[in-house]
């Protein structure tokens, strides 16, 4: 049927919201178009052709409208799982949607990881989304940060790829997740750094079966917001399209004219409950689900279009047939694709471009050595500076970590700055600028959620956790996100950020909250390196490899190790790598090994030393890298003397000397002449007691209690 291009003039073109007729059909086409997705995708559900399902219904008209004032491709997006009509009209077409539901390899979004509806088109600049409510916010902060710290810096422009002048990004959720901590702190940084961040809050009055008022106080996110400096606000009906397009195109505007960050809050319905697996019949009654149904978006802008005379109704019926067509047809195209073959099962946890492990990665033995001895701060700070000036992209931000915030004094030279409670940063700010160097809010999500947006679109984010004893806030961005960003978008999207902590006890008074170790935790979550130095020019080398590696890296940086004088190293020059994976003999011996990191790397050489004088010859290995872990390394060790001590910091049970204990007894048994034994701290906390934190973690006497048992046996 032919439809003819027909103007909407004057009164009708101005309650239609100045929409011209060709707009207001290919709004309604895409809306439907969603709608019809869900219906193909809860078919096949119940045909259990794929298996899972969450639809978008009754969010449509709030998502068409506002994709029209946004650019695919040059803004950004960080979406949630309703985004279904926003996702189609930015780009990811219900074919490359239905590839995600059947599981296909060629599932644009993510290769057959996650879930439907969890969005992701490189191109289109729609960043990978994931399952955890409101790890979003922070990310999307970062991305726009990103894009304004590269335009004042002229080198870091070039390389960050396409930045618009005017460029914005969108951050979508829904009611319920604005209770997450992580979105009052993406309000608070956005607001304070005036971001081109445009917020949609998507409230359909329920999380789950948790009603709104519920979740935020007094009921109305966007009343709640009132407070904050420079947010633009918009309430409206997010069921109408017309409103709904009046409304983000002013805010998006504000957004672009730079004039800070806005909050979209739209009001919408869900008249298919949460999800396929949610009956809502059990917490909503009737009166309240058809007054919903009533404000289904699509009837709405079909009735409207008819009422206003935009199209007949057979026109409108020619646009839903060709629609149900082209759907069904997407369908069963989508069916037939392979899911990913069962040998993929480990694509995409690491680069596969650049590998830290690689022979690329070393140039231990070649060290251009400047300078006279100093400290593992010294070299840790020598590596950032010489890193940030060989790679503009390099940003360095964490709790204290500048020098001084108040630029004026440093100009002043009224003070002579912080740079980190440890001072390992001391003086990047000064040299490389405060749009490089800078501090964070007291907030350890905001750091990594923040460092994962930048990383995204081509930064390289050094951020520095004060205490490891606190890192536990950004545990669900490292964790669910930072880990898992290439795995989950099938290598489409990666987030290398290094993230440095300050770890571990030995303090004499650190007590339970600045003596945590830890490590296992994030050694056992795949898709992370995990690094941890004994030494300050292993310190130097291994940062460096971090830092030019293309993965996510835990580089634990040991308190106690920070100033000692037996661990001192020369400056190793700007070009000093150690690949991670690769393990040091650091005393050979033939009799018994203790495999030992971190602060137990000293106590072992004293272990060693005293069991040389009753006759027992030690070798001990420094394992420096624990993700990956040496095996090899291990297994000549082993091979030779035929006995084997873990010595570690953290506690004793389920930390990595059972995991190091379970691959010698698997790899290695032919070889042992005595059982595997590990030494640790007790399976308590660091008291503040020094008696106590003496009893508690391990010593030098520990291991050779260990050492001489296993040669004894
Ligand atoms: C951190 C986290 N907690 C809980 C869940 C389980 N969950 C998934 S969706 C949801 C409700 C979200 O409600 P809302 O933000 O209002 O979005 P809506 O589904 O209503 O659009 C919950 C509790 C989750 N995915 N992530
Ligand atoms: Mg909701």
């Amino acid at each position: 049927m032919a439809t003819k291009a027909r103007a909407v003039r004057g009164e009708r073109r101005g309650e239609l919201g100045g929409l011209d007729r060709d707009t207001l059909l290919r709004l309604y086409r895409t809306m439907f178009e969603a709608r019809r997705t869900d219906d193909q995708e809860i078919l096949l559900k119940r045909q259990n052709k794929i298996f899972f399902q969450i639809n978008g219904v009754g969010h449509e008209a709030v998502q068409v409208a506002v994709a029209e004032h946004l650019r695919a491709g040059s803004d950004w997006f960080y979406f949630y799982y309703r985004d279904r009509a926003l996702a189609l009209a930015l780009g990811l077409t219900s074919y490359e949607q239905l590839l995600q539901a059947v599981a296909a390899e060629s599932d644009p979004a993510s290769g057959g990881r996650q879930m439907p509806a969890h969005w992701g088109k490189r191109d289109a600049r729609i960043v990978s989304s994931s399952s955890p409510t409101g790890t979003q916010f922070l990310q999307s902060v970062g991305c726009a940060e990103a894009g304004w710290r590269a335009s004042l810096v002229p080198e870091l422009a070039a390389q960050v790829g396409r930045i618009a002048e005017d460029e914005v990004v969108l951050c979508t959720t829904g009611d319920g997740t604005t209770s997450q901590g992580e979105f009052w702190e993406a309000m608070n940084t956005a607001c304070n750094l005036k971001l081109p961040v445009v917020f949609l809050v998507e409230d359909n009055g329920y999380a789950i079966s948790v009603p709104v008022e519920v979740n935020t106080a007094g009921g109305s996110i966007s009343a709640l917001l009132k407070g904050f400096p420079g947010l633009y606000i918009e309430e409206f009906d997010g069921t109408d399209v017309i409103e709904s397009y009046q409304a983000a195109g002013r805010a998006v505007r504000w957004a672009r004219e730079r004039k800070g960050p806005a909050l979209l809050h739209a009001h919408v319905v869900r008249p298919y409950s949460h999800s396929l697996s949610d009956d809502e019949r059990l917490y909503r009654p009737e009166a309240e689900r058809s007054a919903d149904a009533a404000r289904d978006p699509i009837r709405r802008l079909g009735t409207l279009l008819v009422q206003q005379k935009i199209a007949t109704e057979a026109e409108m019926k020619a646009i839903e047939d060709d629609v149900v067509a082209s759907v069904t047809d997407a369908s069963e195209r989508a069916l037939q694709q392979p899911q990913p073959a069962r040998d993929t099962a480990m694509k995409f946890l690491f680069s596969p471009d650049v590998d830290p492990t690689s022979k690329a990665f070393d140039t231990e033995d070649s060290p251009g050595f400047r300078g006279g001895e100093t400290t593992m701060v010294d070299l840790l700070n020598a590596c950032m500076r010489d890193e940030m000036r060989r790679d503009p992209r390099i940003v360095v931000f964490g709790e204290d970590v500048a020098d001084c915030s108040r630029e004026e004094y440093l100009e002043q030279e009224l003070v002579k700055g912080k740079g980190g409670v440890f001072k390992v940063t001391h003086g990047l700010q000064r040299t490389y600028g405060s749009v490089r160097v800078f501090n964070s809010p007291l907030a350890e999500a905001n750091i990594v959620g923040r460092a994962i947006g930048m990383a995204t679109r081509g930064l390289k984010p050094v951020v520095e956790i004060q205490f490891f004893d606190y890192i536990w806030t950004a545990m669900m961005q490292i964790r669910n996100e930072l880990a898992i960003m290439r795995y989950r978008s099938g290598g489409s999207w990666a987030a290398p950020v290094v993230i440095r902590v300050t770890y571990g006890g030995y303090l004499k008074g650190g007590s339970i909250y600045h003596s945590q170790t830890g490590e296992s935790i994030f050694a056992h979550t795949p898709g992370l390196r995990v690094i941890l130095p004994s030494n300050a020019l292993d310190a130097n080398g291994l940062l460096r490899t971090a830092i030019r590696c293309e993965d996510p890296v835990i580089f634990l940086e040991h308190k106690h190790l920070y100033r000692q004088v037996y661990n001192k190293g020369r400056d190793p020059g700007p070009d000093f790598m150690i690949p991670f994976g690769k393990a040091k003999v650091v005393r050979p011996g033939k009799d018994v090994t203790v495999l030992a990191c971190g602060a137990l790397v000293k106590r072992s050489l004293d272990a060693a030393a005293s069991a040389a004088q009753r006759g027992i010859d030690v070798e001990v290995v420094d394992l420096r890298s624990l993700s990956p872990l040496d095996m090899e390394a291990i297994a000549a060790s082993v091979k030779k003397t035929n006995r084997v001590v873990i010595a570690h910091e953290d506690s004793l049970s389920w930390g990595i000397g059972s995991e190091i204990a379970a691959r010698v007894a698997d790899e290695l048994f032919p070889w042992l002449d005595a059982p595997v034994r590990r030494v640790a701290s007790l399976d308590t906390w660091v008291a503040y007691s020094p008696q106590l934190e003496e009893a508690i973690l391990p010593n030098p006497e520990d291991v050779l209690r260990a050492v001489e048992a296993l040669h004894a046996y």
